[in-house]
């Protein structure tokens, strides 16, 4: 039986985190007279936190320092982290668990690429960490999604062909990224904006196990 490995996104995918880099964000914008509301947050999902303070203040049209730039990092971070400290268990999205524990159950391995620095510490909130046998995150990767990096470097963590990884994203950056590395893609959310990916579903509330064990 040939070895497959299945890649999982976080925000958007497993837990939806980007409420409170919403609200993390808004505050910031607010503080520096940026105009910012949820449909610019879209803008924001799975882009890196530097490109997305780059974003917020081309949006303001404010140039900074280095430093100032690195300082509101720090803040936006500082009160992001307010929220993430409060997560459990019950953040988890539905149905999540129902795949994880059907590929745990199936010896299938699991990674995560994720574009968050902060992704390792939500995993542990949300007591997800010990289902990854990867963890592939912000501080691992120079090239942000569409590039193909971080999924390419869970596939060799898991050891695992790119061709027979299976990637769950929720972008559509990520959903390019899954496909350039040559990985199978499951799109979450809106099949008109993942049109690209290999199969989409509204969340895993409408996966069918018989869906994975088909990919296995
Ligand atoms: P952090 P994903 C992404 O998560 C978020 O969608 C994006 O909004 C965020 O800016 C990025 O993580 C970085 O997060 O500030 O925690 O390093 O979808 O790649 O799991
Ligand atoms: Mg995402």
């Amino acid at each position: 039986m040939k070895k497959v490995g299945f890649i999982f996104d976080l925000d958007g995918v497993i837990v939806d985190t980007a409420g409170y880099h919403y609200l993390a964000w808004k505050k910031l914008a607010d503080r520096l007279g940026i105009p910012f509301d949820e449909e610019a947050n879209e803008r924001f999902k799975g882009v890196s936190r530097k490109r997305c303070l780059e974003i917020l203040l081309e949006l303001g049209g404010i140039q900074v320092s280095q430093e100032q730039f690195d300082a509101w990092l720090v803040e936006k971070n500082e009160d992001y982290l307010l929220y993430i400290n409060e997560m459990d268990a019950s953040e988890i999205l539905p149905d999540v668990p129902k795949v994880l524990n059907y590929l745990k159950d199936h010896q299938i391995p699991m990674a995560l690429g994720s574009a968050s620095k902060n992704a390792r510490s939500i995993l542990e909130k949300v007591q997800l960490l010990p289902y990854f046998e990867a963890v592939v995150d912000g501080n691992q990767v120079s090239k942000a999604k569409p590039d193909p990096e971080v999924f390419l470097i869970a596939a060799r963590e898991l050891g695992v062909a790119p061709e027979d990884c299976v990637v769950f994203e929720d972008a559509v950056a990520g959903i390019e990224a899954a496909n350039r590395a040559g990985m199978t893609s499951v799109g979450i959310g809106d099949a008109d904006i993942l049109g690209d990916a290999s199969y989409t579903f509204t969340d895993f509330t409408k996966i069918d196990l018989e869906f994975i064990k088909d990919l296995t």
